[in-house]
């Protein structure tokens, strides 16, 4: 009688547990509005191009809109400027949230004073490691660190 209930405790525990993890899926998580609101999409991996991906329960693609992410998965992830990971790019760690993508110069951006990805990121590509920065041949104008 007794082990059954201490049972039935840990089996509500974990589904609480579970109600929690639930708010925000495993994956990489754009949203269409700043402080991860608005419509919002979820990744299980790389995507060479959002035109074909709509916010959940709507058909606006999401090309071009992307305003907040959420990295949440083990992986390192640059969102790209343009297709086929091209262009500019911000890199963010893993379990790593970007409140505002407006709020990151990017540093190659040529004749302009100030450039960033909001509303321009088109395609994001996963990295087991810590990706290399564009002045060094890699992919990251801008790194977002680890959330502690
Ligand atoms: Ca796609
Ligand atoms: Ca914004
Ligand atoms: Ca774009």
């Amino acid at each position: 009688m007794r082990l059954k209930r201490v049972i039935g405790a840990l089996a509500v525990a974990v589904v609480a547990a579970q109600g929690l993890a639930g708010c925000d899926p495993e994956g990489i998580i754009v949203y269409r509005d700043d402080g991860w609101r608005g419509g919002r999409y979820v990744f299980s991996g790389s995507d060479a191009n959002y035109e074909s991906n709509d916010f959940e329960g709507t058909s606006t693609d999401i090309g071009d809109k992307v305003s907040s992410v959420f990295n949440n998965t083990d992986r390192w992830v640059a969102f790209f400027e343009h297709d086929t990971y091209q262009g500019d790019a911000v890199c963010v760690a893993p379990r790593t949230r970007v409140n505002d993508l407006g709020d990151y110069n990017l540093n190659h951006a040529v004749n302009q004073p100030f450039s960033s990805l909001e509303d321009e990121a088109s395609s994001h590509r996963t990295y087991t490691t810590r990706p290399v920065r564009w002045e060094d041949g890699g992919p990251c104008d801008v790194y977002v660190p680890p959330q502690t």
